[in-house]
């Protein structure tokens, strides 16, 4: 690992690189994953898929299955549709009409893999076997696997409640994109770019374990859903019981990625499961089926894109239209179809700029949040265009970038749409970036390697990763929402025995919340890190959690922290009161250090913690009334971020806090022979504000960059036009091995956030920054006159074909 630019803190464990305290559970084996759960009287379920993309299901016979021993129930999408009502849908189209989907496909599958029975029995291997002995009799229908197909008036209707396939569509319209395109210089087409769908492959695949008590009517929920506030307000309506009646559990994660949003419909069709049977009902995913039904990440397809630049090579903005694939059904879609604006420039000085868009349901898997969630996709479209503008007109692409970024001195920066991003530095990142690559040298090499049939190319992926985003703009999709904002909520509270915990609104998932809600804490008490207990996870019965907790858009850096720091600033103040009683010194007078609450500059007048809390648990008399009135050594805040709600159009919502910047640069060989990628040297700068612990920043960045180098050169969810999945397990998901993934050499600036107080901001997501990096670098390496790399997901099969291309022209 490169140094980086920061002296560690001497004082105060916020900003230091501490290990995280989960790891020892975690890689111990001591975690408590939904599989290692159980249930007494448990039974187990499995689910039957359809093996079409698109059937009309004639009928379900369930008799074969039914007398398996062993088998206790099966439910069938009919059944389902008298006991439920349809899934809350985001935003439905401004005529009203809407996706009608149930916790099971009922009259039609619209996925290979779409769950269509479910069975229950006393083992998954008994489930497993009788799913395979119902017998459902589908009626094939022509499956739509392309989404610019999809729109058009002749394609086939997924849903005929929506009317046709379109999900969502606006025209994002900002500056004068017309006049830029006729006053340019020049102006540079691309005809199509395609951003290929991906997934996060958890370690974990989906797992729910459900107990409809038939007394209570109270439903008991253990999974590692990390996002239990929103899968309770789509699952209660559709159960047609109250959100109260949910009692969620979701401890580790076991890798979520935005993905383990989605496992709402299985803990749905769970619930009506038990309830039938009157037992608890278990259910782990199989990997086959986390690829089928788990969710993948959007798949975006761009066509007409059209760049004005001016002759010093201001790039005056663009034009595109985009079709955003949203699968079969909108699984938090329509969301991903304006999150994406919020990063409309990108992280260039773009004025001008006008993207007709349309979301369409086809034959897939629904789309889900994935690390990036569609602000990624259009990121590596204002990449592509930076580096096709470079290679069209014979710039360079480091120059060409540092004149269109946005300026240090341009934050807080407004972008057209009316976003503002918070603080940054690109062409210092970018200059850090190239040195952490040596990229004279790289140069060299180039030059050297020409002709000898292993091409050497060096790219650039500059990404934002916007943390706090999702919640202000769901309420401008729709505004019958029942809430918005996007807050976290912590506890921290003192014990009868004087030691301190704190209790986390988030579901974190490996990120190392425990670790950094110390850290903070810590400073704020006069502790170490290790005499603080975190408890993450959530869990109904602690009730520290509002409206949207949960971890995902890289928010904890900015709610979460700020949360954990007021309830423990509250705490603080409640053991100075008390010891202020005790010791006879005003409230303002009294320190916290080493576990004691002491007069400042008079340390032999103290109190232990222990003290402040025996006198308020055990003997409350001895304090004054209105002392022990006031506290309680219980404390919790809700933190909201400041957000100003922009008066604008509502389905051009812009809301975030924070942007974080990435900077990659990768330098790749290129063999002639084969079309294999090899990574020779991989170097990253990230800037994320002030970093509260550069560890866990580093393991973020390493975390992102994997994911993205992966899905760049190996990983993608692909169907055949029958709307088969062709990548349906890990012989042909070709998910990278650790060895697959290159040295990442990290350095850091900090620019911190004027906007979060702590200065930090958001950056777990990494903004799909490789998948830029790596189009650059191969772009680069098949050189001038070569065709546009126009996909995401370049495997040798692919790169030979632009190879082939770029030699005969
Ligand atoms: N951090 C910090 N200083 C900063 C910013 C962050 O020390 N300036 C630390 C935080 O304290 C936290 C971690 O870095 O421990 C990530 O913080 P943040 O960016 O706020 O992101 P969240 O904790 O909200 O995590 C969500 C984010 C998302 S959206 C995805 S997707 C993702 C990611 O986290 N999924 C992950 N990283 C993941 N890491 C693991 N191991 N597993 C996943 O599923």
């Amino acid at each position: 690992t490169a140094p980086t630019e920061r002296t560690e803190k001497t004082g105060g464990w916020t900003g230091q690189s501490l290990s995280r305290k989960e790891d020892q559970r975690l890689l111990t084996g001591k975690s408590a994953f939904v599989d290692d759960r159980g249930m007494h009287n448990m039974g187990h379920a499995a689910f039957v898929r359809s093996p079409f993309a698109h059937a009309e299901i004639r009928s379900i016979d369930t008799t074969r299955a039914e007398q398996l021993p062993g088998v206790i129930t099966i439910l069938t999408g009919v059944e389902v549709a008298e006991q439920t009502d349809p899934l809350f849908q985001f935003a439905p189209k401004e005529d009203g009409s809407q996706v009608e989907e149930y916790l099971l496909a009922v009259g039609k599958a619209r996925y290979q893999g779409d769950a269509v029975a479910v069975v229950l029995a006393e083992s998954a291997e008994v489930a497993q076997d009788a799913a395979e002995l119902v017998e459902v009799d589908y009626e094939p229908l022509p499956p739509v696997t392309d989404v610019v197909e999809a729109a058009e008036p002749t394609s086939p209707v997924l849903h005929e409640s929506l009317g046709d396939n379109v999900a969502w569509k606006g025209e994002y319209d900002y500056g004068d994109i017309d006049w830029a395109l006729e006053s340019a210089d020049h102006v540079v087409t691309i005809d199509r770019l395609h951003f290929h769908r991906f997934s996060s492959t958890p370690l974990e695949c989906f797992g729910v374990l459900v107990d409809w008590d038939q007394g209570t009517d109270v439903i008991d929920i253990v999974s590692n859903n990390q996002f239990p506030t929103f899968a309770a307000l789509v699952i209660a309506p559709s159960l047609r019981v109250g959100i109260d009646q949910l009692n969620f559990a979701s401890q580790d994660i076991g890798g979520g990625f935005g993905i383990k949003i989605n496992t709402y419909v299985h803990i749905g069709v769970l619930a009506l499961l038990s309830r039938k049977a009157g037992r608890p009902v278990k259910w782990t995913e199989f990997r086959t089926e986390h690829h089928q039904s788990g969710g993948h990440g959007n798949e975006r397809t761009f066509l007409d894109v059209q760049v004005p630049i001016m002759e010093d090579g201001t790039i005056l903005g663009f034009k595109a239209r985009a079709y955003d694939d949203a699968g079969a059904y909108l699984h938090y879609e329509p969301l991903g179809a304006v999150i994406w604006s919020q990063v409309l420039p990108g992280p260039y000085r773009f004025k001008h700029i006008n993207v007709d868009y349309t979301e369409c349901v086809t034959n897939k898997a629904p789309a889900v949040p994935n690390r990036g969630y569609s602000r990624m996709q259009h990121i590596w479209l204002t990449e592509r265009i930076v580096d096709t503008v470079a290679h069209e007109l014979g710039f360079d692409p480091v120059e060409l970038r540092k004149h269109n970024y946005v300026q240090p001195e341009d934050y807080p920066y407004t972008t057209p749409n009316g976003c503002i991003y918070d603080s940054g530095d690109l062409p210092r990142a970018l200059d850090l970036a190239l040195e952490g690559a040596d990229y004279p040298k790289w140069r060299e090499r180039q030059r050297e390697a020409a002709g000898t049939g292993k091409r050497i190319g060096i790219g650039i992926g500059t990404t934002l990763d916007s943390g706090t985003n999702n919640f202000g703009q769901s309420r401008m999709l729709n505004p019958n929402l029942p809430f918005s904002g996007q807050g976290e909520a912590a506890t921290a509270k003192l014990d009868l025995y004087g030691e301190v915990a704190l209790q986390l609104g988030t579901t974190p998932q490996g990120q190392g919340h425990e670790t950094t809600a110390a850290q903070v804490a810590a400073d704020i008490l006069g502790l170490s890190p290790d005499q603080i207990r975190v408890h993450a996870g959530f869990n109904k019965s602690h009730s520290t959690y509002v409206g949207f907790s949960g971890t995902y858009a890289s928010q904890f850096a900015v709610t979460g922290i700020n949360a954990v720091i007021g309830a423990t600033e509250k705490l603080r103040d409640e053991i100075s009161d008390i010891a202020s009683a005790v010791l006879g010194a005003p409230a303002d007078e009294i320190e916290l250090a080493d576990g004691m609450a002491q007069v400042r500059g008079d340390p032999e007048r103290a109190l232990p913690f222990i003290g402040a809390a025996g006198l308020l648990f055990a003997s409350p008399a001895e304090l004054p009334p209105e002392v022990r009135e006031r506290v309680s050594l219980v404390c919790r805040h809700v933190y909201y971020p400041p957000f100003e709600v922009p008066d604008i159009e509502r389905k051009y919502g812009n809301l975030t806090l924070t942007y974080a910047t990435q900077t990659h640069v990768a330098v790749v060989e290129v063999d002639e022979e084969t079309g294999e990628v090899e990574i020779l040297d991989y170097s990253v700068v990230d800037d994320c504000g002030t970093r509260l612990n550069p560890k866990l920043v580093e393991g973020q960045v390493h975390g992102a960059a994997s994911h993205g180098i992966a899905a760049a050169l190996q990983e993608t969810m692909e169907y055949d036009e029958d709307g088969q999945l062709m990548t349906a397990n890990f012989l042909h998901y070709n998910v990278a091995r650790a060895d697959d993934i290159p040295p990442i050499k990290t350095q850091a600036i900090e620019s911190p956030s004027p906007f979060t107080g702590t200065g930090a901001k958001g950056m777990g997501e990494g903004g799909g920054a490789p998948l830029h990096a790596l189009c650059s670098a191969i772009q680069d390496a098949l050189g001038s006159g070569a065709p546009i790399v126009h996909d995401s997901h370049n495997p040798p099969e692919r790169v030979l074909g632009l190879l082939r291309t770029a030699r005969t022209g």
